[in-house]
């Protein structure tokens, strides 16, 4: 089986990402990818802006069908969905002067695909744009689960900054505005330094459920972690992905990277989890690559190739 031509971005001269059919106006789809080119909600190091185009770029030539995880021993377990009746919705047009105003658009164009039966797939952009697509899809489902791959909490009040919206704010926001359903709320990878005590007390009074990079790999816990990833799926879900989630030294082009973070054969057998839900998550984000900082290109191959994962 073959699932595309190979030659297509070649012929044309553009690339889509994963070589999927471009369709720039919303349209009835099984899912969309849609660019989010937007970091004026990033505090010390932009570039996410530019993350679209470079994930885009980094899955040239990519193939769509993921390698069976095993090919030994037994059959392969079982996997989620393909991506292969998905389409490239190109870019939001978020202008890089308002966050308000690029809240705004990914919320509508989220709806407006959401309203055609699609799943989302935001490529970022930084991490405040998430809380558009969480506004636009809890419209339509309710308030959602969350399994949050990221080194920050990003619970903070934002209050320093002059701000209640920046990519550290976005979750606070969320459960705020009761966009979330913070008992179906998981996140994963946290380790960054803090600032105070305060944005964990905060998440876990609302229910969600905390694990650093040591607690995943502790194997006393691991029946704990599978199911706080199921209890997410028992309604609609979101799933988001901060690539600084990944350790630096697999992935540094992230506006904060932090040291001790996961390693991708860490995260893939996570995001697997995912596709044990009964329903697949309504929508999904790769978010905060920043392709202009050092170790652009390897870190954009890291993000394409996982959101093949997402979405497989
Ligand atoms: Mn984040």
């Amino acid at each position: 089986m073959s699932l595309e031509n190979p030659l297509q971005p070649f012929l044309s001269g553009v690339t889509s990402f994963l070589g999927l059919p471009l369709a720039p106006e919303p349209s009835p789809a099984a899912g969309v990818v849609l660019g989010a080119p937007f970091d004026g909600g990033v505090i010390h190091r932009p570039g996410a802006r530019m993350g679209p185009w470079a994930l885009r770029n980094a899955s040239l030539g990519m193939g769509r069908l993921p390698m069976p995880m095993r090919l030994q021993g037994r059959e392969e377990g079982a996997r989620g969905w393909s991506a292969v009746d998905w389409v490239d919705g190109g870019n939001i047009p978020t202008r890089p002067f308002s966050a308000e105003e690029a809240l705004g658009a990914v919320a509508q164009w989220v709806s407006a695909w959401a309203a055609l039966g699609a799943r989302t797939l935001l490529l970022g952009g930084d991490h405040l744009v998430t809380l558009g697509a969480l506004r636009a899809l809890a419209r339509v489902h309710g308030p959602l689960g969350l399994l949050h791959f990221d080194a920050h909490p990003d619970a903070a009040e934002g209050d320093p900054w002059g701000t209640a919206f920046h990519h550290g704010t976005w979750v606070r926001r969320a459960l705020e505005e009761g966009v979330l359903d913070g008992k179906r709320c998981v996140q994963i990878g946290l380790r960054a330094p803090r600032f105070d005590s305060d944005e964990l007390a905060f998440l876990l009074d609302a229910g969600f459920r905390l694990w650093t990079p040591w607690d995943i790999r502790d194997p006393h816990l691991a029946a704990q972690l599978k199911g706080d990833i199921a209890r997410v799926g028992q309604g609609a879900a979101y799933l988001s992905l901060d690539l600084d989630v990944l350790d630096p030294s697999c992935c540094p082009a992230v506006a904060e990277p932090v040291v001790g973070g996961l390693s991708v054969s860490e995260l893939i057998p996570l995001l697997y989890m995912a596709h044990q839900w009964a329903s697949p998550w309504v929508g999904a984000d790769l978010m905060e690559l920043a392709p202009t900082l050092e170790g652009g290109e390897t870190s954009a191959r890291v993000g394409a190739q996982l959101a093949l994962h997402l979405l497989s």
